[in-house]
């Protein structure tokens, strides 16, 4: 077999794709990798609830309200449970965050704690499940910074994207993905169910330079400030800025995510007046909008609060919301564009 046929041939899993990227950091140790790849269970081990819900009879909510103030259903806690049970006790984390628990999660006493910390959405897109629609899980990796003998701390978890040593996310759809980047491009792999693994589907992914689609829930579009309506009637056509783009907005923002890297174009969930309660919109900095952006600004796009690059965000809150304009890097742009002409600071 020739050199061309036999690269034609050969297929990646996951596992080997991970390791070739871990030999070119020869300082590194291999409890990355290992990370990463736990996710990669993680992910199997959720879409395989995911694809049996229905059968399963899991469907439907729990009588729990979680941290947000948001019905928790049953295939969120599972996701949750899934993802904290495969990485507690594996020595490579030294603490946990998930959208799902109010406060960080620490290793088990008699465990040994590891360098990373794992923050994680477990099943973003939750609202969505009763109805079949694709849902996903998001995950972003932190070095600590706290003293390696000592138990972690917060300040662990409240570090700016740009901090980021890994993040990806999964998504539970017509097949399931998982799409990651340690910060050397993006890359994706659909899972082969017959075989269970990982498969290199989408190498080197980056955003196309003519945009698609633009996602956002327009049923909001009246709460909004000026600059974002502004910059919706700029991506509509209106102002004859550019032809006028389709609007694909499924609501589960993986997904929406998701299409937009592969086809091109902008997801926006800004900040609105619709509740008082939530001032900077609905999304959260650390869960999603962090590891989102790091995904984006590697294949070539952009992630922004509107002002400001989400990865230079100095985190505060564990819970902390943003509002958060991500996708093609020039449709970001704009939407800054937009609000700096049009809202007041
Ligand atoms: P969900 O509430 O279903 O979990 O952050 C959560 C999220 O979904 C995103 O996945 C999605 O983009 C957004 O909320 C949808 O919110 P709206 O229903 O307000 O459009």
């Amino acid at each position: 077999m020739d050199a061309q046929t036999d690269q034609q041939y050969r297929i990646m899993t996951i596992e080997n794709h991970i390791l070739q990227e871990q030999r070119s950091h020869p300082q590194a140790t291999g409890v990355l990798t290992s990370l990463l790849y736990d996710m990669a269970l993680a992910g199997k081990v959720i879409a395989s609830k995911t694809t049996r819900a229905g059968l399963a009879e899991i469907l439907g909510r729990t009588e729990d309200v979680n941290v947000q103030g948001e019905q928790v259903m049953k295939l969120d806690r599972l996701a949750d449970l899934t993802i904290f049970r495969l990485n507690d006790r594996t020595g490579r984390l030294a603490a946990l965050a998930s959208e799902e628990n109010a406060n960080m999660m620490q290793i088990p006493e008699d465990y040994p704690a590891g360098r990373y910390v794992l923050l994680y959405d477990p099943l973003d897109g939750s609202s969505n499940i009763d109805y079949n629609v694709p849902v996903g899980t998001i995950f972003a990796i932190y070095r600590r910074k706290s003293p390696d003998d000592q138990p972690a701390d917060l300040q662990d978890c409240l570090q700016p994207g740009r901090k980021l040593v890994a993040a990806g996310y999964i998504i539970y759809g017509s097949s399931t993905m998982l799409v990651y980047s340690t910060g050397a491009g993006v890359h994706g792999f659909t899972l082969d169910p017959s075989v269970g693994e990982f498969l290199l589907s989408h190498p080197n992914i980056r955003i196309p330079a003519k945009p698609h689609y633009f996602s956002a829930n327009l049923g909001y579009k009246f709460f909004w400030s000026k600059g974002t309506q502004a910059y919706t009637e700029y991506l509509q056509g209106h102002d004859g800025g550019i032809k006028g783009l389709s609007l694909r907005y499924v609501g589960s923002l993986v997904s929406d995510f998701h299409r937009n890297l592969l086809a091109g174009g902008v997801f926006y969930y800004p900040a609105d007046r619709k509740d008082p309660q939530k001032p900077h919109g609905k999304l959260r900095l650390l869960y999603e909008a962090a590891p989102l952006s790091f995904i984006a600004e590697q294949a070539g796009g952009l992630g922004s609060d509107g002002r400001k690059n989400i990865l230079d965000v100095e985190p505060t809150e564990l819970h902390q919301r943003t509002p958060l304009y991500i996708g093609s890097r020039y449709l970001v742009e704009k939407a800054e564009q937009f609000i700096r002409e049009y809202d007041a600071t």
